[in-house]
């Protein structure tokens, strides 16, 4: 899949892209077969009562085929289209989510620098906790960054229940449908229900110049399993995803493996 010119100007203008319908109804049920497995099997999702997040590292990474979206020419097109086919794959987190997010930026980078593919495994409405987002809000000139605005207080500043934000939108969506955002874009759910199934992919821009490299290296020592104090037994990313990868795929690791063996000596990979 390739981008087209307006769907990179979309993306850099309002810091998001949904794309409907990536994946098939047949492909959707393994991604979501193999999804359970891992939250059930690995991501503690056994102990899920629905009174909090359920939430691991690295979903894509435990099994075979899940890893293989890494290798996928669509997500691949997706995520090359906005930050450059040599992008860098960082781990992502898997979820049994409960209830609202509320509005936050995973990232306040000030430029494009990071994005999160997420896949949502239920069909999701504005009632039911589908994505929202505030298109633009990743871009430091727009007014909930330059007049620090929190759209969480919105009920108290503007009367507005922070559902409502002004030029907020919701992305409702079926499973099968694909969102990329910009890690600065502010974006939350609202009224969700107690097991809401939703999994990420986060990749950076590969990176050459120094001030990049030290961007990097901060985002490393925070959103990696290093920065959670995880053991993953092969460094960044858990085995499967290693073992398992072609020389095409490893182009995709390698970089955040390396700055991870560094920041992480006591997780570094055994070679
Ligand atoms: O669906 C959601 O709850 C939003 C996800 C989210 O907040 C995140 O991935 O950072």
């Amino acid at each position: 899949m390739k981008l087209t010119e307006k769907q990179v100007n979309y993306f850099n203008t309002f810091g998001y892209l949904f794309i409907p319908k990536m994946f098939s109804t047949s492909e959707i049920e393994w991604i979501t077969e193999e999804f359970e497995i891992t939250i059930q099997e690995f991501g503690g999702g056994k102990n899920h009562d629905g009174t909090n997040r359920t939430m691991f590292g690295g979903p894509i990474e435990h099994r075979p085929r899940l890893c293989t979206l890494l290798d996928d020419p669509r997500i691949k097109g997706l995520i090359g289209g906005v930050i450059g086919e040599d992008f860098n794959y960082a781990g992502g987190d898997g979820n049994y989510y409960t209830g609202n997010t509320g509005w936050h930026p995973d990232g306040n980078w000030g430029r494009l620098f990071s994005i999160k593919v997420a896949f949502y495994l239920d069909p999701l409405t504005r009632e039911t906790g589908c994505l929202r987002i505030i298109p633009g809000s990743q871009n430091p000139t727009h007014f909930v960054r330059a007049q620090q605005i929190d759209p969480n207080q919105s009920e108290t500043l503007f009367g507005v229940p922070p559902n409502d934000f002004p030029t907020s939108i919701a992305l409702e969506n079926s499973p099968g449908d694909v969102v990329i955002f910009n890690h600065d874009t502010y974006h939350a759910s609202f009224g969700g229900g107690t097991r809401r199934r939703m999994f990420t992919m986060n990749c950076t821009q590969h990176c050459t110049l120094a001030e990049d490299l030290e961007v990097l290296n901060q985002y490393l020592s925070v959103h990696s399993a290093g920065g959670y104090n995880i053991d993953t037994g092969a460094g960044m990313f858990f085995p499967t995803m290693v073992d398992t990868a072609d020389e095409t795929r490893l182009k995709h690791l390698k970089q955040c493996s390396d700055i991870h063996d560094v920041l992480f000596p006591q997780y570094a990979r055994k070679s």
